[in-house]
């Protein structure tokens, strides 16, 4: 098969004075940070849903979208058809991974035989591409949300037989995630949560939640599948209140149902925004626990309240998202997943390649100064002399546990009113802005 893109040559680093589109100004995958490639830090990944299945429609008008590569295909042989494009896609990029919905890389079947039959067709090719290519698979995921059947939700349905579905459907993704190479798999619960209280009893759903979840680890370890589990947070969209609202839900959830040892976060920059969160907080939420696994990297528009998927291009944005991640370790399983679309305006094929040069720039910018901010050491500094009074003497005792309300009372008796010092908030945004 030709190419679908004869005119677009691989994406190149040319460095911050280059005026090509086409190239990458600050994406130089092998240069080193920190000890480590971007290429590894980052672990650009590009998805199989907005990419290739995006059409650019809305509520209000249908697709816009040229796919010189779909004319006159439908079903199975569209599926196939795009599979060839997607990896080009990839490899001209240099993204190292990618991820997919069992339904979006395979239509719909009359039944879930035929579904299973389609996707092993295609599985077959998506393989042969990544052996190919090279190009490896983060995370696969099923979609449990598009059909109706799922209307009431699928983990979380009102009716048993729609969660066996569900269950069905993530036990074949599973396999083929396995089959695949997968690094990891997500749930995102699609419509895991409710429209209307006077029908859902919350209680027994989440209770359902956990069942499927405990079940997906239980079939993990009989097929012998090491890729870590990821839960994505958000908070409404398609119900208006989902389980897995945000970060501190999710972990609450986790938690609740012992699934914390099973699970790490996927946190997706336009959720976080959602749920009235800036993604800095959702990620350190995450990373405190100990539970910030990857990042569905795009963005919100603050005057939209719903997921536009954009993609990433505010500095500031990828400075906080690349700065907390470095601070828990970087990511391991993970990636920076471009969980985005073009415009519904922007139909052409090569806008497809601008976005995700301009993700990956702005990300490979926000590693940049993260790391300059921690060379530089002002910023930590500041934050670790603002805690000082706990590193030492009654502040050390408390957080040891040896004292209570008495000596705390005692203390407050003998020495008075602490001494206040500012939080020099403008002061540390200005040395932020040093670095942008
Ligand atoms: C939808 C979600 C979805 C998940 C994968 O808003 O972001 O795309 O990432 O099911
Ligand atoms: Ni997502
Ligand atoms: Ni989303």
């Amino acid at each position: 098969m030709s190419a679908a893109f004869p005119n677009i040559p691989k994406i190149q680093y040319e460095g911050p004075r280059s005026k090509n589109p086409l190239a990458f100004k600050h994406y130089d995958a092998s240069a080193v940070i920190e000890g480590k490639t971007l290429r590894d830090h980052l672990r650009f990944s590009v998805v199989y849903w907005h990419t290739m299945c995006g059409q650019g429609a809305d509520m209000f008008g249908w697709g816009t979208a040229v796919r010189p590569w779909e004319a006159g295909l439908s079903g199975l042989d569209l599926a196939k058809a795009r599979v060839p494009v997607f990896f080009e896609i990839c490899e001209k990029l240099g993204a190292p991974y990618y991820a997919f919905h069992d339904r979006d890389v395979a239509p719909h079947g009359k039944d879930l035989k035929q579904s299973n039959q389609w996707l092993d067709t295609i599985t077959k090719l998506l393989k042969a591409q990544q052996k190919k290519t090279g190009v490896k698979l983060l995370w696969g995921t099923a979609q449990l949300f598009a059909h109706p059947r799922y209307a009431h939700g699928a983990a979380t349905s009102c009716d048993a037989n729609a969660f066996a579905f569900g269950a069905a459907q993530v036990k074949k993704a599973l396999e083929v995630t396995h089959e695949l190479g997968g690094e990891g798999y997500t749930f995102w619960g699609g419509r895991e949560g409710y429209s209307t209280l006077w029908n859902t009893n919350m209680k027994r759903e989440l209770e359902h939640l956990a069942k499927f979840l405990h079940m997906a680890v239980a079939y993990k370890k009989e097929i012998g599948f090491k890729g870590q589990f990821y839960i994505e947070p958000k908070p409404k969209e398609p119900t208006k209140h989902q389980y897995d609202a945000d970060a501190a839900a999710c972990l609450n959830f986790l938690r609740e149902y012992d699934l914390m040892d099973h699970l790490k976060l996927n946190l997706e920059t336009n959720h976080a925004t959602l749920a009235g969160h800036s993604m800095h907080h959702e990620l350190e939420v995450a990373g405190a626990a100990g539970a910030l696994g990857s990042i569905d990297a795009n963005t919100g528009d603050l005057m939209l309240g719903w997921d536009t998927d954009q993609f990433p291009t505010d500095i500031y944005l990828t400075t906080q998202c690349m700065l907390s991640i470095l601070k828990y370790g970087g990511l391991k399983t993970g990636g920076v997943n471009f969980d985005a679309k073009v415009r519904r305006e922007s139909f052409e094929p090569v806008d497809l390649f601008h976005a995700h040069i301009g993700g990956m720039d702005a990300f490979a910018r926000g590693l940049k100064i993260a790391a300059a901010i921690r060379a530089d050491g002002r910023l930590d500094a500041f934050v670790k002399n603002r805690y000082r009074t706990w590193d030492s003497g009654l502040g050390k005792d408390i957080e040891k546990g040896k004292v209570g309300f008495a000596q705390l009372e005692a203390h407050v008796l003998e020495h008075g009113d602490p001494k206040l010092e500012s939080g020099r908030q403008e002061f540390l945004e200005n040395l932020i802005n040093e670095f942008i």
